[in-house]
C-alpha cells in the first residue's frame, strides 16, 4: 500500500524495542528506511530490535540523546512509553515525565513530522459505542490523563508548527506480545495457557467486549498517516489530527475463547473469578475516520490472527 521511496528516509522509532516498535521497525527497515530505535528497554527488549537497526539504549527523557537523535531524523515514531497502568498509578511523577513532559518536547522539538502513540485509554468508561474520534475525553487514571494530554497538545497544533499526528490504539495484539506479565493483554496469556494445556481465568462474566487489532494493521496505519505528513507536511489532513485504530468489529471474551477452543488440539478449560477493578465493560471503536482518509482498512481478522499466534507458539 506503500506510496512513498523510503529509502533515503531516516527513520528514528522510540521504544522501537518494544512489541508493536520492533514490528514497526522491522517494516520500515523493508521498505528500505535508515533506521534507529531509542528504547530504554525498561519494557522492551533489546534482542528484538531488527538486524540492520541503529540501536540507541536510552530514555526519552535525556535531552541531549532526544537532541541529537531528533536532529538526524526524517520521521519520528513516538512509541515509547510506560505502557503499564498500574507502573503509572505506581509512581505517577516518573510516568508523567515519560508519557507526557518527554512526549510534548519531542513533538515541540522535532523538526519533522511525528507520528504520536495515544490510547483508546483517554476515552475512559464510554459513554456511546462505537467510540469515534468525538467521544468525550475523560480517562480514568494517570496512564490515560497522560496520554491525553499530548494527544490534545497535537490537536491543537497549527499550520506553523510541525506535522504531527496521534493514533489511538485500541488492544493491539500479534506476534511478539510478552504474556508472562498479569497486566499483558488478554489475547496473548491465553494463547500462551491454551498452548501448554493450563486453564484459562476469565475476569467477570466474559461478556466485556474489546476491539482486537492485529499489529500488522496497526503498522500500516503508522506508515499511511506518516506518508502523509512526510508528502504533505502540515497541509496533511493527518496534521493536527487523531485517528482510532481499530477495527470496529467488537468481540466478547467468550467469543474468543471459542474461536480458540475451535483451533487448538484437546481440550481448554476456563476459570471464571472476580472482575478485575478498574476494568472497562465495553470498548469498541469506530475506524472510519481513519478509513475515509486514507486508503487503510484491517486486514487481519480475530480469527486469522489469533490462528496465526496458535500454529507458531505450537511450532517453538
Ligand atoms: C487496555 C490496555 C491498558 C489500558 C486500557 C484502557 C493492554 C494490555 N491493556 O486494557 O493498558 O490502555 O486498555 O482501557 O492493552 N482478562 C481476563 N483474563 C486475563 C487477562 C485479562 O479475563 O488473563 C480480561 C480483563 O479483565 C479485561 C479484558 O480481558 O476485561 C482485556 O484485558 P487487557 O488487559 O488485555 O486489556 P484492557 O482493555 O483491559
Amino acid at each position: 500500500m506503500t506510496t512513498m521511496d523510503w529509502s533515503p528516509k531516516r527513520v528514528l522509532v522510540t521504544g522501537g524495542a518494544g512489541f508493536i516498535g520492533s514490528h514497526l521497525s522491522s517494516k520500515v527497515l523493508q521498505l528500505g528506511a535508515n533506521v534507529t530505535v531509542l528504547d530504554d528497554c525498561s519494557s522492551g527488549d533489546s534482542t528484538k530490535v531488527p538486524p540492520g537497526a541503529n540501536f540507541i539504549e536510552g530514555c526519552i527523557t535525556n535531552p541531549e540523546i532526544r537532541e541529537s537523535l531528533l536532529n538526524d531524523a526524517d520521521v519520528v515514531f513516538h512509541l515509547a512509553a510506560i505502557a503499564s497502568v498500574p507502573l503509572c498509578e505506581d509512581d505517577p511523577r516518573h510516568s508523567d515525565l515519560v508519557n507526557r513532559q518527554a512526549s510534548l518536547d519531542i513533538i515541540l522539538d522535532a523538526g519533522c513530522p511525528v507520528i504520536f502513540a495515544s490510547s483508546a485509554a483517554i476515552y475512559g468508561e464510554p459513554v456511546s459505542i462505537p467510540i469515534n474520534e468525538t467521544h468525550p475525553i475523560k480517562p480514568l487514571g494517570h496512564y490515560g490523563d497522560q496520554k491525553a494530554a499530548v494527544d490534545s497538545a497535537i490537536r491543537s497544533l497549527g499550520v506553523g508548527s510541525n506535522p504531527a499526528t496521534a493514533l489511538r490504539f485500541f488492544n493491539v495484539f500479534g506476534q511478539g506480545q510478552d504474556p508472562s506479565s498479569q497486566y499483558s493483554g488478554v489475547l496473548s496469556i491465553f494463547i500462551d495457557r491454551a498452548t501448554t494445556n493450563r486453564p484459562l481465568t476469565i475476569f467477570g462474566d466474559g461478556e466485556q467486549t474489546r476491539d482486537f487489532i492485529h499489529v500488522s494493521d496497526v503498522i500500516s496505519a503508522l506508515i499511511a498517516c506518516a506518508e502523509s505528513l512526510l508528502e504533505l507536511g502540515t497541509m496533511s489532513p493527518a496534521h493536527g489530527e487523531a485517528f482510532n485504530i481499530c477495527t470496529g468489529k467488537p468481540v466478547t471474551l467468550n467469543q474468543v475463547v471459542k474461536v480458540i477452543d475451535e483451533s487448538i488440539e484437546g481440550s481448554l478449560e476456563c476459570r471464571y473469578e472476580d472482575e478485575r477493578a478498574g476494568d472497562i465493560k465495553h470498548s469498541s471503536g469506530d475506524c472510519s475516520k481513519l478509513q475515509d482518509m486514507f486508503d487503510w482498512s484491517p486486514m487481519i481478522s480475530l480469527t486469522e490472527g489469533l490462528s496465526d499466534l496458535i500454529s507458531n507458539s505450537q511450532d517453538v
